[in-house]
C-alpha cells in the first residue's frame, strides 16, 4: 500500500510578502501514519517548492503509482487546487483513493461531494487516527461504514459516519515530521518575517480555542475543545528542529497562546536549553 501525500501547485500568496511553507498538515499525517503503520509506503510532494506545475505533477502520480493520493487545502481558496490535485490522481489511474480533509472540507463534507466527483474520502475534523484506519482498510470499501469521521459515497448516496473523538493528549503526536520533506527543508521560508534566508519551521503548540466566535471556523473544527502542548513539549520540538533541520524561524500555531503563563513559560524553556542564538519566533 502506498500514499502519496500531495502539496498542490498554488497562487502566490501574496498578502504577507515572498515566502514559501512547510506543508506542515500533511508533514504531521504522514509522520503518524509512517510511526503507526510499517506496511504502508510513503511519500510527500511538495509541488510549490519542487517547482512541478500541474503537467508535472501528472507525470510524478504516474511514477509513483500510489494507491492513495491525499491532499489538504489549509484554507478555503486552495479548494480547487486540492480538487484538481485529485482530478489528476483519478485521471493517472481511476483506482486511486482519492482522499481530502482539513477545516473547509471538513465544514462543506456534503456539498464538496457532492459537487466535486473527483473527491472519494473526505477526513472530518481531526486526521490522524482517522486516516490510519482508512489506509489500514483502503483494499476494502466494504469496510469504510464502519470508520469514524469520514464522509464518502456509497451506492449514490453520501454517507456521514459518526464524528471520531479526539486524541486525548496531543503530546502522544509524533514530533514534526521534516525528515519526511529532506530534498526541501532548507527552501522553506518567510521573508517578511526572518528575511529569505532563515529555515522556516512550523510547530503546533495546540489545538482549538476556548473562545466561540461566530466567524471562525477554529474551535468548531476541533469540536469545541482547547487541548494544549505544555511550554516544556513546544521548546523541545523547537530544539528539535533547531538542532535536526536546521530552523531558526518558528511559526507556532497556538490560537490562544496568549492566556495564563504560557508565553514566560515558553521563554523560560527555550534560554534553558541555549538555543537563543539566532532564533526567531512568530505565534499565531
Ligand atoms: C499556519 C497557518 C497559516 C500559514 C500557512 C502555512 C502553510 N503550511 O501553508 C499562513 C500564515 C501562510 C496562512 C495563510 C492563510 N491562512 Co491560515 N492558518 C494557519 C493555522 C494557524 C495553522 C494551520 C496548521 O498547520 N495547523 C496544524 C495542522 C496539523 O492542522 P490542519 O492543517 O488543520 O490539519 C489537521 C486536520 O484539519 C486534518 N486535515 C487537514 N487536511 C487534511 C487532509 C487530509 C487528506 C486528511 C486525511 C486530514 C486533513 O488532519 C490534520 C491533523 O489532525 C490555521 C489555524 C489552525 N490553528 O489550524 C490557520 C487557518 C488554516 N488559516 C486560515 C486562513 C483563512 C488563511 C488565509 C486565507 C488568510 C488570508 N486572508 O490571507 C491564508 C491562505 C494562504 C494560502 N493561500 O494558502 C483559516 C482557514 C479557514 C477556512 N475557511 O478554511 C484558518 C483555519 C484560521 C482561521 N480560523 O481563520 N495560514
Ligand atoms: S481562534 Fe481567535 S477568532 Fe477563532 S474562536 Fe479563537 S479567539 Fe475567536
Amino acid at each position: 500500500m502506498k500514499i502519496l501525500f500531495v502539496e498542490p501547485p498554488k497562487d502566490v500568496w501574496f498578502v504577507m510578502g515572498e515566502y514559501l511553507p512547510p506543508p506542515y498538515g500533511i508533514i504531521q499525517l504522514a509522520t503518524f501514519l509512517e510511526k503507526k503503520n510499517k506496511q504502508v509506503e510513503i511519500e510527500i510532494v511538495d509541488c510549490n517548492a519542487q517547482q512541478i506545475n500541474w503537467q508535472g505533477l501528472e507525470k510524478h502520480i504516474a511514477s509513483s503509482a500510489p494507491d492513495i493520493v491525499a491532499s489538504s487545502s489549509l484554507s478555503t481558496c486552495n479548494t480547487y487546487a486540492v480538487v484538481r490535485t485529485l482530478e489528476t490522481a483519478k485521471k493517472v489511474n481511476d483506482n486511486i483513493l482519492a482522499v481530502t480533509g482539513g477545516q473547509h472540507f471538513t465544514a462543506t463534507a456534503e456539498e464538496s461531494l457532492q459537487t466535486y466527483p473527483q473527491i472519494d474520502v473526505i477526513v472530518r475534523g481531526e486526521g490522524e487516527e482517522t486516516l490510519a484506519e482508512l489506509v489500514a482498510n483502503a483494499q476494502d470499501k466494504t469496510t469504510f461504514a464502519k470508520i469514524k469521521g469520514i464522509s464518502f459515497r456509497h451506492q449514490g448516496k453520501i454517507i456521514h459516519n459518526p464524528q471520531r473523538p479526539l486524541i486525548d493528549n496531543l503530546e502522544e503526536l509524533p514530533y514534526p515530521g521534516y525528515h519526511l520533506v529532506k530534498d526541501t527543508i532548507h527552501k522553506y521560508h518567510f521573508a517578511a518575517m526572518a528575511g529569505r534566508d532563515e529555515p522556516y519551521a512550523l510547530i503546533e503548540g495546540s489545538r482549538g480555542c476556548p473562545c466561540e466566535c461566530t466567524f471562525c471556523t477554529q474551535w468548531r473544527h476541533w469540536q469545541g475543545k482547547w487541548r494544549l502542548k505544555s511550554p516544556k513539549r513546544i521548546a523541545d520540538e523547537i530544539e528539535f528542529c533547531y538542532n535536526n533541520f536546521g530552523s531558526r524561524f518558528i511559526w507556532l500555531t497556538d490560537d490562544n497562546f496568549g492566556s495564563g503563563s504560557r508565553a514566560n513559560d515558553l521563554a523560560e524553556e527555550i534560554i534553558k536549553r541555549g538555543i537563543t542564538e539566532n532564533l526567531t519566533w512568530f505565534v499565531q
